[in-house]
């Protein structure tokens, strides 16, 4: 096992919001709310979008259509079946790309479009020509891949790959890989096939991040994400978390990205779907940056670093020290005084600490009732 150099290979993310992301529950999304939430992850960066089919309906059609004329940098997909009105459709549209889809395990050969392994081939290699004809970048991708038969996938994938495809996709459709598996996967294919590589990978048992970052090591060129992770069920890689995981390995990595936009794309489309941004979402949820016990924010105070792999500020956040609970420690009293104003010595620090502690243990308490006991200190000094 070798991990790549995901630097200076580099990669892409294929946002996902409206295609995958209309699949989430209860999402409507109009065509000016697709307009908004395209321009701000344009100006974050993202390198593509993906849009649901034109066959869909056709204010889905429309929606395409009104995001190929809009400005932008990112390059404009939509997601197709494996079939050819829908390849002619797409490039009517003005897209710049087609992420083409068929299913190669067993239970979509045999419930879902009822194919053979030849036919499959048959049909990618004709819709990639068709659309290579139209100069329109092309994307394969073999739906629900973990669960299909390893040589059939590899055969599939390097008969595309002959054709001429631009990308193959690796779709984990039901959530089942993970990271090892993912890893080995997307390395294999990586000796097979000379295109690019995209993997799409659901949350259903909590890998989907794990499992991306994994197949960018293994040599996966392309990831797609939504904001949020919204998908059907649990939804697919979350943007966010994804950036936070390969923020930790190497802050380069992101830094092509306008990171203090993250938490205004998240809120724009959590107030879209009529959703709260979850408490535990990593680097924008509200408690993503919270120290609490007393020999958490001692050091913290001293140096982030000690207990933080992230840095709020990159991302336009805010760190936050709790003072109102009984595993409070001193330094952060302190801390908290200070930002009153109020400057206490090291005796009445440690009685306040005790209050708080002992209040605490009674009940949950708040900052307020923490601030009432500064305020009341005798010795207490206004700046
Ligand atoms: C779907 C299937 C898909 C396709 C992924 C891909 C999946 O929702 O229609 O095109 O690579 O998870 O398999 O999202
Ligand atoms: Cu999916």
């Amino acid at each position: 096992m070798y991990n790549r150099d995901i630097l200076a290979d580099g990669f892409n993310f294929i946002d996902s919001t409206l295609r995958e992301g209309e699949q989430f529950r209860g999402a409507h999304f109009t065509i000016d709310d697709k307009l908004e939430i395209a321009q701000l992850l344009d100006r974050f960066g993202v390198e593509y979008m993906e849009l649901s089919t034109p066959v869909a309906s056709p204010e889905s059609a429309r929606a395409i259509r009104a995001l190929a004329r809009m400005p932008r940098r990112f390059k404009l997909l939509t997601h197709i079946r494996a079939n050819m009105e829908d390849a002619k459709l797409a490039v009517d549209c003005g897209v710049d790309g087609a992420d083409v889809y068929i299913g190669t395990s067993r239970y979509m050969r045999e419930y879902s479009h009822g194919k053979s392994l030849d036919e499959v081939i048959r049909i990618g290699q004709e819709i990639i020509a068709f659309l290579k004809s139209q100069g329109v970048e092309t994307r394969f991708s073999t739906e629900d891949t973990f669960r299909s038969n390893f040589a059939d996938v590899m055969t599939v994938y390097r008969a595309i790959d002959l054709a001429g495809v631009d990308r193959v996709g690796v779709a984990d459709t039901v959530g089942i890989a993970d990271p090892l598996a993912t890893y080995n996967l997307i390395s294999n294919l990586r000796d097979v096939v000379s295109c690019d590589i995209e993997f799409h990978g659901h949350n259903d048992s909590s890998c989907a991040v794990a499992n991306a970052f994994c197949a960018l090591q293994a040599g996966a060129t392309h990831i797609d994400t939504t904001v949020l992770g919204i998908g059907e069920r649990n939804g697919i890689t979350p943007m966010g978390a994804l950036i936070g995981r390969l923020y930790a390995s190497d802050q380069k990595l992101v830094a092509k990205y306008d990171l203090p936009l993250l938490a205004e794309i998240e809120r724009l489309v959590a107030a879209k779907l009529g959703i709260v941004i979850p408490f535990n979402t990593p680097i924008t949820g509200e408690v993503a940056f919270h120290h609490k016990a007393g020999v958490h924010t001692k050091a913290v105070l001293l140096n982030p670093t000690t207990y933080e792999a992230i840095d709020p500020q990159d991302f336009g956040m805010s760190r936050m020290i709790d003072v109102a609970h009984r595993l409070v420690g001193r330094n952060a009293i302190r801390d908290r005084a200070l930002g009153l104003g109020i400057h206490l010595p090291e005796e009445a620090l440690k009685q306040v600490t005790a209050r708080v502690k002992s209040l605490a243990d009674d009940q949950p308490i708040t900052v307020a009732d923490v601030d009432r006991m500064l305020y009341d200190m005798p010795i207490a000094v206004e700046d």
